[in-house]
């Protein structure tokens, strides 16, 4: 017999949405004396702000966060030269962290803030000859930094800015028996880079490439007994992965492929009853980064109390929809 790595769920597991105790949970992250810093240590902050900032708005309560000084923060945060944008004041410039920032700026509806020009010529300066992007000057190539270059160019009506057809060819390359994709030609398949390719090919309108019902099939073998699901065989089930997973079964048009009240059950038993906030496993310390992608995921769940989630972008669906942005979903 085969065993597998799993959890057992704790008897008293939580088994409702503890809301508000999110809500003041991301709200007190790392609050210091007198400047709202997320709490991250200084090279995730800008993804820390976005993975906070969307977390409160999915349930409506973005006003909680001081609106001004996050928008300065990316101010100082985008570089003169390049036009990329750091994860904090005085780092250096990474594809990642330019995501993040245009992804608050939408959901602020504050783009006009910054330089988009700017970050237009640095997406465009960090794709290869080959097709794909590295995430900053320093050169490591993934297909990470291809969904972060095609989300923010989209974000920003600034597709034209890059070679598509050469972009596409190198994910499609990233392609493995398996039906899944790794971050670079001959990988292996994981499930956060099955997101990021799908969201690339969605972006793109190219989900023509995916072998949808082998990848689907893969997808769902990432359910565990627990309910949860890992990355990749052998692995343990953790929250984020319920987004990465649910997220790319939800484009494929293949959500009702997986057990939803067995996720749900594992998702609901990740929150932290006492300080609030959602961690990868029942017991582990709660972050920002498992609370936004456990609450995203339980809204492609259709949980009542949390608004719609764009599957592709990560973001609340009505910006998709003020940005008149229509990515790729089979039926
Ligand atoms: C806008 C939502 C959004 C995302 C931006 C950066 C990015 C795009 C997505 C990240 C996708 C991701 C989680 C990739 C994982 C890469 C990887 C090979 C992780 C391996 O981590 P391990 O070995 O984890 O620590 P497991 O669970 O496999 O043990
Ligand atoms: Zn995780």
């Amino acid at each position: 017999m085969t065993t597998l790595n799993d959890i057992k769920l704790p008897d008293n597991s939580p088994t409702v949405l503890l809301l508000d105790k999110h809500v003041d949970f991301i709200q007190k992250y790392g609050r210091s004396e007198d400047d709202y810093e997320f709490g991250m240590t200084d090279y995730l902050r800008m993804s820390g702000m976005y993975w906070g900032l969307t977390a409160l708005e999915l349930v409506n309560k973005l006003h909680c966060l001081p609106k001004n000084e996050v928008i300065e923060f990316i101010q100082k945060c985008q570089d003169a030269e390049t036009g990329g944008i750091s994860a904090c004041i005085d780092h250096d410039p990474h594809l990642l962290h330019t995501l993040s920032a245009v992804q608050i700026l939408c959901t602020y509806d504050r783009l006009d803030a910054i330089d988009v020009e700017g970050v237009v010529k640095y997406v465009a300066s960090l794709q290869q000859p080959d097709g794909s992007f590295t995430g900053d000057k320093w050169g490591e190539v993934d297909t990470r930094f291809s969904f972060c270059a095609v989300a923010t160019l989209t974000l920003l009506k600034r597709m034209d800015a890059i070679d598509v057809d050469k972009a596409i060819a190198f994910v499609e390359s990233c392609k493995n028996f398996d039906g899944g994709f790794g971050s670079r030609p001959l990988s292996e398949s994981h499930a956060g880079l099955v997101y990021c390719c799908i969201g690339f090919l969605s972006i793109t309108g190219r989900l023509d490439i995916v072998d949808r019902d082998t990848l689907a099939w893969w997808l769902c073998e990432r359910q565990l007994p627990s309910g949860g699901l890992n990355g990749r065989p052998e692995k343990l089930p953790d929250v984020c992965y319920s987004w990465w997973v649910l997220s790319s079964l939800t484009i494929l048009g293949r959500l009702h492929w997986i057990s939803s009240s067995a996720l749900k059950t594992f998702i609901l038993a990740c929150q932290d009853t006492e300080t609030g906030g959602f961690s990868d496993r029942p017991g582990d310390v709660a972050d920002p980064y498992h609370t936004v992608f456990g609450l995203a995921a339980l809204s492609l769940l259709g949980h009542n109390s949390i608004k719609p989630v764009n599957p592709t972008f990560c973001m609340p669906q009505y910006v998709i929809d003020r940005l008149e942005l229509k990515p790729q979903m089979l039926q």
